[in-house]
Protein backbone atom coordinates (compact mmCIF):
# COMPACT_ATOMS: atom_id res chain seq x y z
CA UNK A 1 0.00 0.00 0.00
CA UNK A 2 2.39 2.75 -1.10
CA UNK A 3 -1.22 5.01 -1.71
CA UNK A 4 -0.18 7.14 1.71
CA UNK A 5 3.59 7.34 0.88
CA UNK A 6 3.58 11.10 -1.64
CA UNK A 7 7.12 10.23 -2.50
CA UNK A 8 5.80 6.69 -3.88
CA UNK A 9 9.85 6.12 -2.06
CA UNK A 10 9.78 2.82 0.39
CA UNK A 11 11.17 4.03 3.55
CA UNK A 12 13.52 2.15 5.50
CA UNK A 13 15.14 1.14 9.47
CA UNK A 14 18.64 2.55 8.46
CA UNK A 15 19.71 1.94 12.23
CA UNK A 16 18.83 0.26 15.00
CA UNK A 17 20.80 1.36 18.19
CA UNK A 18 20.55 -0.17 21.76
CA UNK A 19 21.16 2.99 23.97
CA UNK A 20 21.20 2.81 27.55
CA UNK A 21 19.46 5.78 29.53
CA UNK A 22 21.15 6.22 33.18
CA UNK A 23 20.81 9.75 33.91
CA UNK A 24 24.34 9.79 35.22
CA UNK A 25 25.39 9.25 31.37
CA UNK A 26 24.46 13.26 30.84
CA UNK A 27 24.76 14.53 34.06
CA UNK A 28 28.32 13.62 33.14
CA UNK A 29 28.42 15.77 30.31
CA UNK A 30 27.54 18.40 31.51
CA UNK A 31 25.08 19.73 28.61
CA UNK A 32 23.20 23.01 28.81
CA UNK A 33 20.26 21.88 29.39
CA UNK A 34 20.83 20.15 32.57
CA UNK A 35 20.72 21.98 36.32
CA UNK A 36 23.49 19.83 38.06
CA UNK A 37 27.32 19.63 37.85
CA UNK A 38 29.61 16.46 37.55
CA UNK A 39 33.33 16.22 37.27
CA UNK A 40 32.85 12.99 34.40
CA UNK A 41 32.59 10.00 34.61
CA UNK A 42 31.64 6.75 32.60
CA UNK A 43 33.88 7.92 30.08
CA UNK A 44 33.55 4.26 28.54
CA UNK A 45 30.20 4.45 27.78
CA UNK A 46 29.91 8.25 26.90
CA UNK A 47 33.06 8.02 24.38
CA UNK A 48 31.28 5.07 22.64
CA UNK A 49 28.07 7.28 22.68
CA UNK A 50 30.41 10.11 21.17
CA UNK A 51 31.42 7.23 18.54
CA UNK A 52 28.20 6.41 17.63
CA UNK A 53 26.81 10.03 17.12
CA UNK A 54 29.41 10.47 14.64
CA UNK A 55 28.03 8.23 12.57
CA UNK A 56 24.58 9.24 12.77
CA UNK A 57 25.52 12.64 12.09
CA UNK A 58 26.75 11.32 8.48
CA UNK A 59 23.81 9.07 8.15
CA UNK A 60 20.61 10.20 6.34
CA UNK A 61 17.93 9.91 8.15
CA UNK A 62 14.06 11.79 8.70
CA UNK A 63 13.81 10.56 11.98
CA UNK A 64 14.33 8.68 15.59
CA UNK A 65 11.98 6.19 16.51
CA UNK A 66 12.41 5.35 20.68
CA UNK A 67 10.70 2.46 22.82
CA UNK A 68 11.48 3.62 26.28
CA UNK A 69 10.92 1.24 29.36
CA UNK A 70 10.36 4.54 31.39
CA UNK A 71 6.66 5.46 29.83
CA UNK A 72 4.61 2.60 31.48
CA UNK A 73 2.11 2.15 30.19
CA UNK A 74 -0.87 -0.72 31.74
CA UNK A 75 -3.34 -0.64 28.77
CA UNK A 76 -2.14 -0.67 25.60
CA UNK A 77 0.84 0.66 23.75
CA UNK A 78 0.99 3.97 23.38
CA UNK A 79 2.97 7.18 20.78
CA UNK A 80 3.39 10.67 21.51
CA UNK A 81 0.98 12.71 19.51
CA UNK A 82 1.87 16.17 19.42
CA UNK A 83 4.67 17.78 17.61
CA UNK A 84 5.65 19.51 20.01
CA UNK A 85 6.80 18.81 24.22
CA UNK A 86 8.41 21.48 26.21
CA UNK A 87 8.87 21.04 30.31
CA UNK A 88 11.23 19.97 32.67
CA UNK A 89 12.24 15.93 33.21
CA UNK A 90 13.44 15.05 36.71
CA UNK A 91 14.46 12.09 37.56
CA UNK A 92 12.33 10.51 39.98
CA UNK A 93 14.89 8.42 41.70
CA UNK A 94 17.91 10.74 40.81
CA UNK A 95 16.80 14.21 40.99
CA UNK A 96 20.31 15.24 42.19
CA UNK A 97 21.49 14.26 39.13
CA UNK A 98 18.53 14.79 36.36
CA UNK A 99 17.02 17.90 35.92
CA UNK A 100 16.74 18.43 31.97
CA UNK A 101 14.94 20.89 30.26
CA UNK A 102 13.72 19.71 27.20
CA UNK A 103 12.16 21.23 23.93
CA UNK A 104 11.86 18.03 21.10
CA UNK A 105 9.64 18.01 18.02
CA UNK A 106 7.52 14.79 17.20
CA UNK A 107 7.18 12.91 13.59
CA UNK A 108 3.06 12.70 14.43
CA UNK A 109 2.74 11.67 10.67
CA UNK A 110 4.96 8.51 11.93
CA UNK A 111 3.83 8.14 14.69
CA UNK A 112 0.19 7.75 13.59
CA UNK A 113 0.96 5.45 11.26
CA UNK A 114 2.40 3.34 14.01
CA UNK A 115 -0.19 3.49 16.03
CA UNK A 116 -2.53 2.41 13.08
CA UNK A 117 -0.41 -0.23 11.56
CA UNK A 118 -0.29 -1.51 15.02
CA UNK A 119 -4.20 -1.15 15.79
CA UNK A 120 -4.58 -3.58 12.36
CA UNK A 121 -2.85 -5.94 13.91
CA UNK A 122 -4.51 -6.24 17.15
CA UNK A 123 -2.44 -4.45 19.28
CA UNK A 124 -4.25 -2.20 21.63
CA UNK A 125 -2.98 1.33 20.96
CA UNK A 126 -3.64 5.31 21.63
CA UNK A 127 -1.85 8.35 20.76
CA UNK A 128 -0.66 10.30 23.46
CA UNK A 129 -2.39 13.79 23.01
CA UNK A 130 -1.84 15.32 26.13
CA UNK A 131 0.12 18.64 25.49
CA UNK A 132 1.16 18.89 29.79
CA UNK A 133 2.75 15.46 29.24
CA UNK A 134 5.96 14.92 30.56
CA UNK A 135 8.44 13.04 28.40
CA UNK A 136 10.47 10.40 30.30
CA UNK A 137 14.05 10.17 31.27
CA UNK A 138 14.24 7.39 28.90
CA UNK A 139 13.46 9.01 25.63
CA UNK A 140 15.61 11.77 26.70
CA UNK A 141 18.63 10.45 27.45
CA UNK A 142 18.88 8.27 24.55
CA UNK A 143 18.16 10.87 22.44
CA UNK A 144 20.55 13.46 23.79
CA UNK A 145 23.58 11.03 23.60
CA UNK A 146 22.75 9.66 19.93
CA UNK A 147 21.45 13.60 18.28
CA UNK A 148 23.32 16.66 21.17
CA UNK A 149 21.57 18.77 18.62
CA UNK A 150 18.36 17.50 18.65
CA UNK A 151 17.82 18.31 15.28
CA UNK A 152 16.01 15.68 14.21
CA UNK A 153 12.23 14.93 15.21
CA UNK A 154 11.69 11.75 17.43
CA UNK A 155 8.32 9.31 17.84
CA UNK A 156 8.33 7.80 21.35
CA UNK A 157 6.26 4.43 21.70
CA UNK A 158 5.58 3.51 25.70
CA UNK A 159 6.06 -0.23 27.19
CA UNK A 160 3.27 -1.42 27.79
CA UNK A 161 3.68 -3.73 30.88
CA UNK A 162 3.20 -7.61 29.66
CA UNK A 163 6.05 -8.87 30.94
CA UNK A 164 4.48 -7.99 34.57
CA UNK A 165 0.94 -8.10 33.77
CA UNK A 166 1.62 -12.05 32.20
CA UNK A 167 5.15 -13.09 31.86
CA UNK A 168 8.44 -12.45 29.65
CA UNK A 169 7.41 -15.05 27.32
CA UNK A 170 4.13 -13.10 27.02
CA UNK A 171 6.21 -9.95 26.09
CA UNK A 172 8.60 -11.22 23.84
CA UNK A 173 5.53 -11.96 21.00
CA UNK A 174 3.68 -8.73 21.77
CA UNK A 175 6.73 -6.87 21.38
CA UNK A 176 7.62 -9.20 18.12
CA UNK A 177 4.04 -8.38 16.73
CA UNK A 178 4.49 -4.83 17.76
CA UNK A 179 7.99 -4.27 15.64
CA UNK A 180 6.40 -6.16 12.71
CA UNK A 181 3.08 -3.37 12.70
CA UNK A 182 5.99 -0.62 12.98
CA UNK A 183 8.47 -1.80 9.83
CA UNK A 184 5.37 -2.44 7.68
CA UNK A 185 4.26 1.94 8.87
CA UNK A 186 8.01 2.56 8.11
CA UNK A 187 8.76 0.83 4.42
CA UNK A 188 5.00 2.47 3.67
CA UNK A 189 6.03 6.42 5.15
CA UNK A 190 8.64 6.70 2.40
CA UNK A 191 10.80 7.75 5.53
CA UNK A 192 14.26 6.82 6.82
CA UNK A 193 14.33 5.58 10.24
CA UNK A 194 16.40 5.17 13.35
CA UNK A 195 15.34 3.05 15.77
CA UNK A 196 16.61 3.07 19.46
CA UNK A 197 15.71 0.47 21.79
CA UNK A 198 16.55 2.44 24.99
CA UNK A 199 17.93 0.58 28.11
CA UNK A 200 20.31 -1.49 30.09
CA UNK A 201 21.13 -5.08 29.71
CA UNK A 202 21.34 -6.41 33.28
CA UNK A 203 19.63 -4.27 35.62
CA UNK A 204 20.47 -5.02 39.57
CA UNK A 205 21.87 -1.85 40.76
CA UNK A 206 23.31 -0.99 43.98
CA UNK A 207 20.73 0.89 46.30
CA UNK A 208 22.88 3.46 47.99
CA UNK A 209 24.48 5.73 46.30
CA UNK A 210 28.27 7.02 46.27
CA UNK A 211 28.57 10.67 48.29
CA UNK A 212 29.85 11.67 44.65
CA UNK A 213 27.73 9.88 42.34
CA UNK A 214 30.83 10.04 39.87
CA UNK A 215 33.52 8.60 41.57
CA UNK A 216 34.72 6.04 39.69
CA UNK A 217 36.33 4.10 42.02
CA UNK A 218 33.04 3.04 43.45
CA UNK A 219 32.01 1.85 40.18
CA UNK A 220 31.37 -2.33 39.39
CA UNK A 221 28.97 -4.97 38.14
CA UNK A 222 26.54 -5.66 40.94
CA UNK A 223 27.58 -9.56 40.74
CA UNK A 224 29.83 -11.88 38.60
CA UNK A 225 26.83 -13.84 37.24
CA UNK A 226 24.98 -10.41 35.38
CA UNK A 227 28.46 -9.82 33.84
CA UNK A 228 28.88 -13.29 32.64
CA UNK A 229 25.67 -13.28 31.54
CA UNK A 230 25.87 -9.75 29.57
CA UNK A 231 28.89 -11.27 27.91
CA UNK A 232 27.27 -13.87 26.45
CA UNK A 233 24.91 -11.72 25.48
CA UNK A 234 27.33 -9.65 23.56
CA UNK A 235 29.49 -12.43 22.58
CA UNK A 236 25.91 -13.20 20.61
CA UNK A 237 25.35 -9.99 19.13
CA UNK A 238 28.96 -9.99 17.22
CA UNK A 239 28.20 -13.46 15.73
CA UNK A 240 24.70 -12.22 14.41
CA UNK A 241 22.57 -14.33 16.08
CA UNK A 242 19.92 -11.88 17.23
CA UNK A 243 17.22 -14.41 17.04
CA UNK A 244 18.75 -16.93 19.28
CA UNK A 245 19.30 -13.57 21.60
CA UNK A 246 15.77 -12.33 21.83
CA UNK A 247 14.96 -16.60 22.03
CA UNK A 248 16.68 -16.70 25.74
CA UNK A 249 15.50 -12.89 26.59
CA UNK A 250 12.74 -14.51 28.72
CA UNK A 251 15.54 -16.68 30.66
CA UNK A 252 18.04 -13.62 30.41
CA UNK A 253 15.44 -11.08 31.59
CA UNK A 254 14.47 -13.50 34.62
CA UNK A 255 18.42 -14.02 35.59
CA UNK A 256 19.91 -10.82 35.27
CA UNK A 257 16.54 -8.46 36.29
CA UNK A 258 17.68 -7.22 32.73
CA UNK A 259 15.40 -3.86 31.19
CA UNK A 260 14.95 -6.04 28.44
CA UNK A 261 11.77 -6.91 30.23
CA UNK A 262 10.08 -3.68 28.77
CA UNK A 263 10.04 -5.35 25.37
CA UNK A 264 12.46 -2.54 23.54
CA UNK A 265 14.88 -4.96 22.02
CA UNK A 266 12.62 -7.77 20.86
CA UNK A 267 10.98 -4.69 19.46
CA UNK A 268 13.79 -3.65 17.74
CA UNK A 269 15.20 -7.30 16.62
CA UNK A 270 11.40 -8.16 15.57
CA UNK A 271 11.67 -4.78 13.67
CA UNK A 272 15.11 -5.27 11.88
CA UNK A 273 14.16 -8.40 11.06
CA UNK A 274 16.50 -10.33 13.61
CA UNK A 275 19.90 -9.81 12.02
CA UNK A 276 22.50 -12.58 10.91
CA UNK A 277 25.35 -9.69 10.64
CA UNK A 278 27.87 -8.58 13.42
CA UNK A 279 26.44 -6.02 16.07
CA UNK A 280 28.32 -2.75 16.35
CA UNK A 281 29.53 -2.70 20.01
CA UNK A 282 30.60 0.59 20.98
CA UNK A 283 31.10 0.14 24.58
CA UNK A 284 30.02 -1.48 27.87
CA UNK A 285 30.15 -0.16 31.18
CA UNK A 286 28.16 -0.69 34.41
CA UNK A 287 26.18 2.49 36.15
CA UNK A 288 25.47 2.01 39.89
CA UNK A 289 26.18 -1.79 39.80
CA UNK A 290 23.59 -2.22 36.24
CA UNK A 291 24.99 -3.51 33.02
CA UNK A 292 25.08 -0.80 29.84
CA UNK A 293 25.85 -1.55 26.52
CA UNK A 294 26.11 0.55 23.53
CA UNK A 295 25.46 -0.90 20.24
CA UNK A 296 24.03 -0.83 16.74
CA UNK A 297 22.90 -2.92 13.50
CA UNK A 298 23.27 -1.25 10.39
CA UNK A 299 21.58 -3.49 7.84
CA UNK A 300 23.30 -1.05 5.06
CA UNK A 301 26.81 -3.67 4.70
CA UNK A 302 29.04 -0.87 3.04
CA UNK A 303 28.65 1.29 6.09
CA UNK A 304 28.88 -1.35 8.44
CA UNK A 305 31.97 -1.18 10.65
CA UNK A 306 33.97 -3.36 13.23
CA UNK A 307 34.44 -1.01 16.03
CA UNK A 308 35.35 -2.62 19.17
O1 LIG B 1 16.91 3.97 34.38
C1 LIG B 1 17.99 3.72 34.85
C2 LIG B 1 18.70 2.57 34.41
N1 LIG B 1 18.15 1.88 33.57
C3 LIG B 1 19.97 2.17 34.88
C4 LIG B 1 20.76 2.70 35.83
C5 LIG B 1 20.54 3.81 36.61
C6 LIG B 1 19.46 4.62 36.57
O2 LIG B 1 18.42 4.59 35.76
FE1 LIG C 1 16.06 2.45 33.14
Amino acid sequence: MLGTNPSNMAGEIVLGALAPHPPHLVYAENPEQNEAFAEGGWETLRWGYQRLARKLKNLDYDVMVVFTPHWQTYIGTHFLGLPHFKSKSVDPVFPNLFRFNYDLTVDVELAEAMHDEAAAAGIITKMMKNPDFRVDYGTIVSCHLLNPSWDKPIVTISSNRNTHYYSAEVMNEQSAALGRACRKAIEESGKKVVLVSSHSLSHRHFTTEAPLPEDMSREHIYNHSNYVWDMKLIEMMREGKMKEVVDILPEYTEQTIAETDAGAFTWMMSALGYPEYPAEIYGYQSVIGTGNLVASWDPNEQTRELVL
